[in-house]
């Protein structure tokens, strides 16, 4: 019989350290605020946190640009602030997981500066340098060597005057891509990745680590006629070397090393994919965070939000649940750093906030996988509010909003966009008090605090047993205690309605029956007979029985 991974049952906690506190009220978050609030993490219970990048960087996507892997950025402390991390985190047995961005660096990376300062510089061939599309000028509109729209807006390619030549960046011009085509550019983030496995860290989780292999014939894609570029995807991601890269670091970093955790971000992964990267046998990765359900009410871009069908999400969920079935592992999330807060995406924050933010929380943690927790969505906290354009900080946003008019988009209709979808959303600082700047900070905040933070704060919740975090607390309580809950096998049960969530986990002689109400309605379910008469050991509603839910009930019953 094989041992269970740990990560089978434990939680993740994700930290975006410039928002979450701030230990010397510069109005930026930083390890030292960190340190400081690891009672509350305790008190919750999750084994791991993920810490988004503290590394040193210009900071042109929030940490996401790094110029040196191995130092931390100013802003956020310093090494020793990190090591006392490591060691306080596990001194209370937590783990901790860091970000690795190693698609791309920063342009102010020695890599990358060494790289652009001449065309037979031994790091040339580090990044994706190429000449003019044949027949431009270096510079003339068109040139560009594909015509890809980079995920920020505007071209993948960015014109070096001083050797003519353009660069990829699939992001941000601030963000060159790495070519991992070179060896020594492997060894090179190998090396780099074991220095931070010595130190202590538990893992990594990889940035568009699905980006790392590309169609090296650089295909255009279908142009879009009013930008004349288009979505070059298909031909940057999931190239043919992905799995063979994977392999590789798998045996040049993580071999002969215990209980670490890898989970690989993977925008557009299928279920094939994702089932080729985690299956346990193929060494690759040990979970992969899948992105069809944060791409549901998405129009043609993601700032053109549509609502989402009834049952869309249960849908999408199940089918990930079925196609990883026993043989991979899924990342289960709501948010994170890049998308709008969980309850006012998929719940309601107004007037089932409460019921909704634990419904939500019940139907995701009880899947078969490895939860995360987004920072503040174990107290339920809502999107920000941004009156003007100029209370939004995001460099996706921004630049989207910039370019609106090469779309023909209508400036006020692409605010409302960035209002439902902006990642600024997810951005705003924790709410710990109902006080001044809700206890984040003691100076300015880099972005506003949202409003609501006098009453939704984790002061309020913490001696309330019925608070979203209380509920979070049992949720995670409940995973650490049943195996069937780690280990069970996942099945969807029709319940008559496609806004009822509901399904049952079995392992052995264990089962878990999961019943949730997605929606604003009261909803009457078809509850198997088997199940009729048993008691919840959780719920989100007082006496919880009978057919009858009520507007986002969930109900967890257990027989042994
Ligand atoms: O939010 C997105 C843009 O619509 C996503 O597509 C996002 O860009 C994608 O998930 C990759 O995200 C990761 O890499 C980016 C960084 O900006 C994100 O914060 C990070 O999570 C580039 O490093
Ligand atoms: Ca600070």
């Amino acid at each position: 019989v094989v041992t269970p991974a740990w990560w089978t049952s434990a939680v993740v906690y994700q930290v975006y350290p410039r928002s979450f506190a701030d230990g010397n009220s510069d109005g930026i978050g930083d390890i030292r605020g960190i340190i400081g609030k690891l009672d509350h993490l305790q008190r919750l219970g999750v084994d791991v946190v993920w810490l988004s990048p503290v590394y040193r960087s210009p900071q042109a996507d929030a940490g996401y640009d790094i110029s040196d892997y191995q130092d931390i950025d100013p802003i956020f402390g310093s090494l020793a602030d990190i090591d006392e991390l490591i060691a306080d985190l596990h001194s209370r047995g937590m783990k901790l997981v860091m970000d690795l961005v190693v698609n791309h660096t920063s342009d102010e990376h020695p890599w990358f500066v060494e790289s652009r300062s001449s065309l037979d510089n031994p790091k040339r061939d580090w990044y994706w340098w190429r000449d003019p599309r044949p027949g431009f000028a270096a510079g003339q509109s068109g040139a560009e060597p594909t015509n890809w729209e980079s995920f920020f807006s505007g071209p993948t390619w960015r014109l070096d005057e001083a050797t003519g030549q353009y660069y990829l960046h699939l992001f941000d011009p601030k963000q060159p891509d790495l070519n991992w085509e070179n060896p020594e550019v492997r060894a090179a983030v190998h090396g780099m990745m074991r220095w931070w496995l010595d130190r202590g860290i538990d893992g990594f989780r990889m940035d568009v680590i699905n980006l790392i292999s590309k169609d090296t014939t650089l295909p255009d894609a279908e142009p879009d006629p009013a930008t004349g570029r288009g979505d070059g995807f298909a031909h940057y991601s999931h190239g043919p070397r992905l799995h063979e890269f994977l392999r590789e670091m798998r045996r040049e970093v993580f071999d002969g090393r215990d209980a670490l955790l890898t989970v690989g971000e993977m925008p557009g992964v299928t279920t094939e994919e994702a089932l080729l990267t985690t299956d346990p046998a193929r060494r690759e990765l040990d979970m992969v965070f899948q992105f069809e359900h944060v791409g549901l009410d998405h129009g043609s871009t993601k700032f053109d939000p549509r609502p989402l069908a009834p049952g869309a999400l249960a849908a999408s969920l199940t089918k990930w649940q079925d196609a990883l079935g026993e043989t991979g592992w899924n990342s289960l999330y709501l948010s994170n750093h890049d998308q709008p807060r969980t309850v006012s995406r998929f719940g309601n924050d107004g007037e089932f906030w409460r019921q909704s933010a634990t419904a939500l929380a019940t139907m995701l943690h009880l899947q078969r996988g490895t939860p995360y927790i987004y920072q503040g969505e174990e107290i339920g906290m809502t999107n920000g509010s941004f009156p003007t354009l100029d209370a939004f900080r995001d460099i996706e946003s921004l630049n989207f909003f910039a370019r609106a008019g090469e779309r023909g988009l209508d400036p006020a209709d692409v605010l409302d966009g960035l209002r439902v979808n902006g990642r600024d959303n997810a951005r705003t600082p924790v709410q710990w008090t109902g006080g001044a700047q809700a206890g984040f900070t003691k100076g300015r905040p880099w972005i506003e605090v949202n409003p609501n933070h006098t009453w939704l704060n984790a002061d309020a919740q913490y001696d309330d047993p019925d608070s979203v975090f209380a509920y979070y607390q049992r949720l995670i309580a409940l995973r650490h205690e049943r195996a069937v809950i780690a280990l069970g096998t996942f099945a969807r049960v029709d319940a008559g309605d496609p806004a009822i969530f509901a399904f049952e986990r079995s392992l052995d002689t264990e089962r878990l029956f999961v019943v949730t109400n997605l929606s604003d309605d009261t909803l009457d379910a078809a509850l198997p007979a088997s199940w009729n008469h048993v008691s919840p050991v959780l719920a989100n509603y007082p006496d919880a029985h009978g057919p009858r839910l009520r507007p986002w009930e969930a109900r967890v019953l257990s027989s042994m």
